[in-house]
């Protein structure tokens, strides 16, 4: 039987992020997603305008229902909230659903470029880092480290790469000294790389990737359902990461000199067969 995969994502239909990035990974990983959407957007929040139906009354139901199917889940994967009321809707998601094989696995999309999103604000990140707490796994983006490890974005993004690295690893570490198992620390701007820092139990690796200029929606949210689902199939952490860096570097490369607006996120499309077991390599 498959593995299956909880994903606790909003629902956009324009930005390939969230879920419609998340579900086609996992599928293609031979990993069954079951979508919980926190939202349904028209588009996600970078573009000038977007509706949100926001979507919190409705998350108990999932718990609910789906205990009544009896469901059990591999894994738990979670992105995108709309406000700090999703995240106790998730612990009770956790209370009901988390046994000690399930992996959880918390993006804690908070921001980017040094800039809280638009839609979060500092009680929401609160939150986040609450739960980021309890995950088994997580995959935060600079910004996102310096959030939940006391600020200083800017100082530390000046850094010369030795100094960023020393620094990146210093906060992962603090994290995992609070409980967090694995913190993979992801589009980390080196000298001439971009680089995926990984911290886990004996595990201290740096996977870099071609740098390319820009950043795209959606590659977060890409690059942890690909960790989570490699996760849950067995792959160890190093070739998990290793896996996602090179599909995320595909995926951007076939996008960067398109003029496509970065809104529109990446063509991983066509790359989808780089994930599949035994697939193009
Ligand atoms: O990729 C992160 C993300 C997910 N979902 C929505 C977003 C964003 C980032 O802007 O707006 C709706």
């Amino acid at each position: 039987m498959s593995k299956k995969v909880a994903v606790i994502n909003d629902l956009s239909g324009f930005g390939r992020c969230s879920l419609t990035a998340a579900i086609p990974v996992f599928s293609v990983m031979g990993v069954q997603p079951c979508p919980l959407p926190t939202a349904v957007l028209t588009n996600q929040t970078g573009y000038p305008q977007f509706f949100c139906d926001d979507y919190t009354d409705r998350m108990d139901h999932f718990t609910d229902y789906w205990g009544r199917l009896g469901a059990a889940f591999d894994g738990i994967c979670t992105g995108y909230f709309a406000n700090g009321r999703q995240i106790e809707k998730v612990l009770r998601f956790l209370e009901r659903f988390r046994g000690p094989e399930t992996l959880l696995v918390v993006d804690p999309v908070m921001a980017d470029d040094g800039r809280i999103y638009d839609t979060y604000d500092e009680a929401l990140c609160r939150e986040v880092a609450l739960l980021a707490r309890r995950a088994d796994v997580i995959t935060p983006n600079l910004t996102e480290l310096c959030l939940l490890t006391g600020g200083g974005y800017e100082a530390i993004a000046a850094l010369p790469e030795t100094e960023l690295l020393a620094d990146v690893e210093r906060r992962a570490e603090m994290l995992r000294t609070g409980g967090i198992g694995t913190v993979i620390v992801t589009g980390v701007h080196a000298e001439e790389t971009i680089c995926n820092c990984v911290f886990s139990e004996g595990v201290r690796l740096v996977e870099r990737a071609r740098r390319f200029a820009g950043s795209y929606s959606g590659t977060g949210d890409l690059f942890s359902a690909a960790v989570c689902a490699a996760l849950v199939r067995g792959d160890p952490v190093g070739r998990a990461v290793k896996l996602a860096t090179r599909f995320l570097e595909r995926a951007i490369a076939d996008t960067v000199g398109t003029g496509s607006d970065r809104n529109d996120g990446v063509n991983f499309e066509r790359h989808l067969p780089l994930l599949i077991e035994g697939g193009e390599r």
